[in-house]
């Protein structure tokens, strides 16, 4: 950035009084009465049964009721997660969809087509169904790395994923 800008940023004094009269559309964590689906990876399902109960510790603290609001759908593997987010997404029955799952890198190339075609088709089917599909899919190197993102000390990935698709849920409602 140019010194001239910088300089002219420290030197506003009224700046954040000035943001504070932007109108401003957010999101919230309020997941009382909403629908979600949550898709879930059968492949390495020991970290996968993980990031679905931080999922579901974080809807249930928003509010959500897990019984009645929210369905937990089963996929063999990372690369078949689209597919079938995609077609909970196009139901329309649901605010916003959870994908969860773990990918980790092998000997072969076979990680980079399953993580490549995993999210982007998940950005595909969120953009082409105008629903949140947040993505809780780790890609990782190795099962340490994995087990630290599911509940270690990398915090858990899939209630981050939740909290994603709650906020996505809410603000797509205000827009
Ligand atoms: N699927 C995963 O979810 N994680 C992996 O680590 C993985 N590896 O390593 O191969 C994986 N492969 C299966 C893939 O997702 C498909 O289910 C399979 O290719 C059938 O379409």
């Amino acid at each position: 950035m140019p010194a001239q800008f910088k300089k002219s940023l420290r030197r506003h004094p009224g700046r954040a009084a000035r943001r504070a009269t932007i109108q401003t559309i957010s999101g919230d964590l309020n997941a009382r009465g909403m629908t979600f689906a949550i898709v879930l990876s059968r492949f390495n399902s020991f970290i996968g049964e993980r990031l679905l109960s931080g999922a579901l510790d974080t809807l249930e603290r928003a509010g959500a009721n897990l019984k009645k609001d929210v369905k937990v759908v089963n996929v063999p593997g990372a690369f078949e997660i689209p597919q079938a987010a995609g077609r909970l997404a196009r139901t329309g029955k649901f605010d916003a969809i959870i994908t969860l799952g773990c990918v980790i890198k092998g000997e072969t190339p076979h990680f980079d087509y399953v993580c490549a075609g995993c999210a982007r088709g998940i950005e595909v089917a969120s953009v082409e169904s105008r629903t949140p599909i947040s993505f809780g899919v780790l890609t990782c190197h190795t099962l340490e790395e994995a087990i630290q993102r599911a509940g270690g000390k990398a915090g858990n990935k899939g209630s981050d994923a939740a909290i994603a698709a709650v906020e996505m849920a809410r603000l797509i409602k205000k827009i």
